[in-house]
């Protein structure tokens, strides 16, 4: 069963098997937390994305799916591109952010990474409600079925720390 925790910190610093990025479905660098990503792994990580553009997926990755890279010069060893949906207000694409990450986790399995860390995906840029995005974020990784052990999410600021520990409090009443 996968043991959950939550971090206050820079994704890029994790020193785990995989860290999730929350990409854009051309896979060609954004800012946030994939500005971030592409920053500190270095161009690798592009050249990794331009080929996937260039073979696997010519039209990028649809919003919901997840897809690994190299790291670069990161400590963790893969990056786990996913594409979260925009916020639509009265749509529900709830479905669309719940695929992110059991497809994350999917693909983490695929490559045998038994620790990730994952930020709030479609949390920032995106604009999901933050306490809703924790909802489904630590609904779903709980609930996926996966080899990975631990799923860390690193959260960058403490506002975001916040709305995370009592999300997860809430579905673990004492
Ligand atoms: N470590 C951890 N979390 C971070 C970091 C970091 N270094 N930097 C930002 N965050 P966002 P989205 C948090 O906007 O909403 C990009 O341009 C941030 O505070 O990065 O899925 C992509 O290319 C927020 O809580 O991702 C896409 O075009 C969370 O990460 C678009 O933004 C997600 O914010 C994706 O938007």
């Amino acid at each position: 069963m996968v043991t959950v925790s939550l971090l206050q910190g820079d994704i890029t610093s994790q020193a785990v098997d995989a860290i999730v990025n929350a990409a854009n479905s051309s896979l060609l660098g954004g800012g946030g937390v994939d500005g971030a990503i592409h920053r500190a792994g270095g161009p690798e990580i592009l050249a990794a994305c331009r080929r996937l553009r260039a073979g696997a997926l010519p039209d990028g990755l649809p919003t919901g799916g997840a897809v690994a890279t190299t790291a670069g010069r990161l400590a963790a060893r893969h990056v786990i591109h996913v594409v979260g949906p925009v916020h639509a207000p009265g749509q529900d694409r709830s479905h669309l952010l719940r695929s992110c990450y059991t497809q994350a986790l999917a693909v983490a399995d695929e490559i045998g990474a038994r620790t990730v860390a994952l930020p709030a995906v479609s949390a920032g840029a995106y604009g999901w409600p933050a306490r809703d995005a924790a909802d489904i974020a630590l609904t779903t990784v709980l609930t996926a079925p996966t080899s990975v052990k631990e799923a860390r999410f690193v959260l960058f600021d403490e506002a975001m720390l916040r709305v995370f520990t009592e999300a997860l409090g809430a579905l673990q009443p004492r």
